[in-house]
């Protein structure tokens, strides 16, 4: 466990360290609130994944025991070629509008103040196709915040926009022009420069895997997946909107939304994260049925959960393990769970008091692409 080591190597004293280690080990890698017990595999599992090379390693939701999700089990989504980087050649090029030009190897990036974040990377296609169901993971981030680097490289005042560039690329059609892009995806500058955002280099305390972006991606704690740039060659400031693929044609959610009895179709470029739950597996000890499932996207207040048409009953929510970008595990025992077929349906309410959209909401219902498929998820189960 290399995290351990780090502390280890922070800490200096060997017995202290080992401590700490035994605490940490076991704060990230269970679910101390949670019951035990053998799972009952969904009815309902995901189809056959038609693009193994660029959908990988899908979470198995009846397979979630542990907080943290382990590198190895980690969802990997690439749209182009999977590039693979020579650390030792590689740089981070800053250019555009801004007054000093930068070139930053690794060995600089890693230099530079170490930030933290444990965070929920969605991919707002998740649950968007019968196939695509695992499509998230939580991770312990490290790298350096992105903003500082922007202040010394100095945006010029007219620079509104920051588009990152991955070293990735493909061929893109459209009308009747091809154009070999590299992926890339932007930012205004005010959401360039919030501190949560980092330059990361380590994932769950190793060095990025290849799957999910070495040497650099970027992350951005609150978006979806597709903001995390892996892969990262360059960063370029602008003074207009930049409208690549990524921003502007897939990753656009088409929407009729209703404008005082007026239908209006919004096409909007997905950003930010939004609010979900889902239940993960149902666990059996004796005779005693539990349900456990996860929430995120947005500050979570609590969570509900639906057996068949009954009530919605409040679930448990873990505080073992918080924090603030992260998913929260919740639990609900289920009382008299009765032999045969039965759904199970969660629903996340957030801080504000936003409740994630049933299937029929005309917020999902009305939504004409599969991005930003947050509608609440039902699993099938037989209880026998
Ligand atoms: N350079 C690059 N960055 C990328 C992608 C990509 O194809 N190329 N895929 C994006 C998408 S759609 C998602 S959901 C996340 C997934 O991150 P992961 O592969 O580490 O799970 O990475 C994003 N960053
Ligand atoms: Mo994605």
């Amino acid at each position: 466990m290399p995290h351990l080591q780090r502390r280890e190597l922070i800490q200096g004293s060997a017995a202290l360290a080992a401590i700490a280690a035994l605490h940490a080990s076991r704060r990230a890698y269970a679910f101390p609130a949670q019951p035990s017990g053998k799972v009952i595999p969904w009815l309902d599992q995901p189809t056959k994944n038609p693009d193994p090379a660029g959908i990988q390693s899908q979470l198995v939701w009846e397979d979630l025991d542990s907080w943290i999700t382990p590198n190895d089990k980690f969802f990997s989504i690439s749209h182009f070629d999977r590039p693979t980087i020579d650390e030792k050649t590689w740089s981070l090029e800053i250019g555009g509008l801004i007054k000093k030009p930068l070139k930053l190897t690794l060995a600089d990036i890693k230099s530079r103040p170490r930030q933290e974040v444990v965070f929920t990377v969605e991919c707002s296609g998740n649950h968007g196709f019968p196939f695509f169901t695992g499509g998230i993971g939580n991770a312990r981030w490290a790298g350096t915040p992105l903003a500082p680097i922007l202040e010394e490289a100095g945006v010029s005042a007219n620079g509104i926009e920051v588009v990152f560039f991955g070293t990735d690329k493909g061929e893109i059609p459209i009308r009747d022009v091809k154009m070999k892009q590299n992926f890339a995806r932007s930012m205004s500058l005010a959401d360039a420069m919030n501190p949560d955002n980092l330059l990361c280099y380590e994932m769950n305390g190793a060095a990025l895997p290849p799957a999910n972006g070495f040497p650099v991606r970027l992350i951005v704690p609150g978006w979806y997946g597709i903001a995390n740039v892996k892969w990262l060659k360059g960063i370029e400031v602008r003074d207009t909107r930049f409208m690549s693929l990524l921003m502007a044609r897939d990753y656009v959610t088409i929407r009729e939304e209703d404008h005082n009895g007026e239908t209006v179709w919004a096409e909007t470029s997905v950003g930010r994260a939004r609010i979900k739950s889902a239940p993960a597996k149902v666990t059996q000890k004796d005779s005693e049925y539990s349900i456990i499932g996860a929430a995120w996207g947005a500050p979570i207040d609590r969570v509900e959960v639906q057996i068949d048409q009954g009530p919605w009953t409040p679930a448990t929510i873990d505080h073992s393990e918080e924090a603030e970008h992260a998913w929260k595990i919740w639990s609900l025992g289920w009382q008299n769970a009765s032999p045969g077929e039965h759904t199970v349906t969660s629903r996340a309410i957030g801080i504000t008091g936003e409740i994630q959209p049933a299937m029929d909401d005309p917020l999902i219902a009305k939504k004409h692409t599969y991005w930003e498929s947050n509608g609440q998820v039902t699993r099938r189960v037989n209880i026998v």
